[in-house]
């Protein structure tokens, strides 16, 4: 029997990681958010049982997490800091995704409704591949990263660590994104991005900082 699942954050991505859990047959044990004003309510029915203090009273024994929150930044400290606590992540598999046999999927992956993986990628962990996207064969996705939903990754793509790929976006064959990029919504990518870069439009270009803070 898998160990009931708390999950970190009670908003919007929350509700998503809440029905994907439920019907693929895991138990939740509630929910810790920030805010006080949201402890006592319900998501779809779960409580919000405390903040993030309210994990440690279950040992990593007992629980498993899972991370409710959309933000890579924020997602990327909240695995560190409960790995580092002894906590395992829950894989978020929904039953209407289409996930190749053969397919790696990390630690605390959520591959969200819709969404299709194809023979040989590698997702790494804490990745959330969101509702309708498809990641196709032998890409290569690092930790932590957000693909939006929509997002279309053709053959090949290697994404770097932390990176997050906006929504409806397309990834043409082979290209190489590197650690801590944006790619906005929309946009087709044709060529390498380097690491730590924003593009956007079609084809993808370097936003500038003007753009960027706009
Ligand atoms: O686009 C889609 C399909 N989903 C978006 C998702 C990926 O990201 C969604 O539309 C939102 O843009 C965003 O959803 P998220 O991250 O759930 O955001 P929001 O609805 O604002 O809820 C965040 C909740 O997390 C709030 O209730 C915060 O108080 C809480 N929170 C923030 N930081 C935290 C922490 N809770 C805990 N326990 N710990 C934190 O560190």
């Amino acid at each position: 029997m898998s160990a009931p699942v708390i999950i970190i954050g009670a908003g919007g991505h929350a509700k998503v990681v809440v029905d994907a859990l439920r019907r693929s047959g895991r138990d939740i044990l509630g929910l810790v958010d920030n805010d006080p004003e949201k402890v006592g309510a319900t998501v779809l029915g779960v409580p919000v049982i405390g903040g993030d203090d309210a994990i440690e009273k279950h040992t990593p024994a007992d629980v498993n997490l899972a991370i409710g929150l959309g933000l890579v930044r924020q997602r990327q400290a909240l695995f560190s800091a409960f790995k580092e606590s002894g906590y395992a992540f829950a894989k978020v598999i929904h039953p209407a995704a289409v996930v190749a046999d053969n397919a790696r999927i990390g630690e605390g992956a959520q591959i969200m409704a819709g969404a299709i993986i194809q023979p040989d990628a590698i997702i790494g962990d804490n990745v959330i591949i969101n509702t309708r996207a498809s990641v196709d064969h032998d890409c290569v996705i690092g930790d932590h990263v957000h693909i939006a939903p929509g997002a279309t990754l053709a053959g090949g793509v290697w994404i770097g660590e932390g990176s997050m790929i906006g929504v409806g976006a397309t990834l043409l064959e082979n290209v190489r994104i590197g650690d801590n990029c944006i790619i906005a919504g929309g946009a087709t990518v044709i060529g390498d991005v380097p690491a730590n870069i924003t593009v956007a439009g079609v084809p993808a270009k370097p936003m500038t900082s003007k753009e960027q803070d706009a």
